[in-house]
């Protein structure tokens, strides 16, 4: 089988390999993908600090023709590519799909931000001075991205950071490198000068480890859980290093009484259920009015029943199979868990085998569930929801709010009111009305809050306010 390398300073460069397991089907390796050492990731940061300077003069017209290159081939090939996404990650290809062709317009509309760079002409306070403001950018950015969205992920950080003119080395997830390789194989191709996106796959302790005890990185953007965010965190300040952190959710859907009931049914089994639940903007609390509770916990476990669970390539599978043996432990655990705290399983908790071996686990809906519970509090990351039953809005409200996250927060609603309400008290970073709490355009901010988001958002024109440092020039006329 062939070995799928590490790019660094423009040359694919060997090493050891791992084998990257299709969770559908174990028996299936999808491929072998480079395990980088902290030299290959050394080499990899020199490389990317050596490009730095002719790549952040480089034109603007440059930097667009790559970005717009990458993302018209990200889109012709979106088939082929949402179906190795597909394979390597478990979400179903429909899904797959979806996100590939977010990928490819995150590169556009980052090949058109390359074109509106621009800054500010202010006069200065002291006669005859002119002030100007411009943006730099930073240097060597490290990138590391989680294995939830192994193809958008990367490039709504690989586009900005290319885009305002930074060099980068990139870490991929170990359990999702195929869809990294194939994007950074794509902007190679594209035309990007040797060094300026260099890949290194490999295990976060060794790669991303060398990343941040670097001096010559300039920037991390991390994706991923809240502990290896707190270690990225930690390293940084040492550094004095800029640092962007994504990382967990327990994001809240609140059902009114009032609410379109298969509104709210749509919502919240997309924002449970699909991509496994495997979404920091999943929502896995459902906070639900008295009035409408009954109705609403028969319409779901309703829907929930028609839902497929299968091989993710397979026509007609609604949920793909979680990604591996150990988030599939912690899935398990969690709904030992809710057992035993005396929430009642209203719906699944039972593993599955299909035609192919692979990580099957049915959604699972624990109903009569308190906020306070372990399963109401702690990201599960997998296809697990607690049903917290409240009085009213203010109850749903302030329970919504009592989390240690705040990405995203939704309502089903059909009261102006109450939406217009919940939209300035919700404690989230995104707010959703009668809509699945996960599932972002691709041109507008993307971030939370609390322990959810540390640093500036990400994607859109904000993205610029991570990639870029300010710079204020005073000169005398
Ligand atoms: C989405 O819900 O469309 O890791 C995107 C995640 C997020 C991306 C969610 N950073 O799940």
């Amino acid at each position: 089988m062939t070995i799928y390398q590490n790019l660094i300073g423009g040359e694919w460069i060997g090493s050891d390999a791992t084998e990257n397991i299709n969770p559908s089907d174990t028996n299936e390796v999808v491929g072998l993908y480079a395990d980088g050492s902290a030299e290959d990731t050394k080499n990899a940061i020199a490389a990317a600090k050596a490009a730095f300077p002719a790549w952040s003069r480089s034109g603007i017209w440059e930097r667009h023709v790559i970005l717009k290159k990458a993302g018209d081939e990200i889109m012709a090939r979106k088939d082929e590519l949402g179906a190795l996404l597909a394979r390597e990650e478990g979400k179903t290809l429909p899904e797959a799909i979806g996100e590939t062709i977010r990928a490819s317009q995150i590169f556009e509309f980052f090949a058109g931000e390359a074109l509106r760079l621009a800054g500010e002409v202010i006069p200065s306070v002291r006669p005859n001075i002119g002030v100007e403001i411009t943006r730099d950018p930073l240097g060597v950015i490290g990138i590391i991205t989680p294995w939830n969205f192994p193809i958008a992920i990367p490039a709504w950080k690989i586009a900005p950071a290319l885009c305002y003119g930074n060099t980068v080395v990139f870490k991929p997830a170990e359990l999702v490198p195929a869809c990294s390789w194939a994007i950074v194989d794509i902007l190679h191709r594209a035309g990007l000068p040797k060094g300026v996106l260099n890949l290194v796959m490999g295990k976060g302790s060794v790669v991303g480890q060398a990343m941040l005890d670097s001096p010559d990185v300039s920037g991390i953007t991390f994706t991923g859980s809240t502990g290896t965010g707190r270690r990225v965190a930690a390293a940084s300040l040492e550094h004095n290093r800029k640092f962007q952190l994504e990382m967990g959710g327990k994001n809240p859907m609140v059902v009114l009484d009032d609410a379109d009931l298969d509104v709210a049914v749509e919502a919240a089994a997309n924002s449970g259920f699909f991509s496994t639940g495997q979404r920091c903007t999943a929502s896995s609390r459902l906070i639900v009015t008295e009035g409408i509770h009954d109705k609403f916990v028969a319409a779901l476990t309703a829907k929930l029943e028609t839902l497929v669970v299968d091989n993710a390539l397979k026509a007609g599978t609604h949920i793909g199979p979680v990604v591996d043996e150990k988030q599939l432990k912690t899935d398990t655990d969690y709904i030992e868990i809710g057992r035993q705290e005396g929430a009642k399983l209203a719906f699944g908790g039972e593993l599955i085998s299909r035609e192919t071996p692979g990580f099957y686990l049915q959604p699972t809906l624990f109903t009569e569930a308190t906020n306070e519970m372990r399963i109401s509090r702690e990201e599960i990351f997998g296809p697990v929801v607690s049903l917290i039953r409240v009085k009213d809005y203010e109850e749903a409200l302030a329970t919504a709010n009592d989390t240690p996250f705040g990405l995203s927060s939704g309502i089903a609603t059909t009261s102006l009111k109450h939406a217009t309400h919940f939209k300035r008290n919700a404690e989230a970073g995104m707010v959703m009305v009668n809509l699945p709490t996960a599932g972002v355009d691709f041109h507008v901010p993307f971030g939370g809050r609390k322990g959810s988001s540390y640093g500036p958002r990400e994607q859109g024109k904000y993205a610029a306010e991570f990639y870029t440092t300010v710079k204020t020039s005073y000169t005398l006329a």
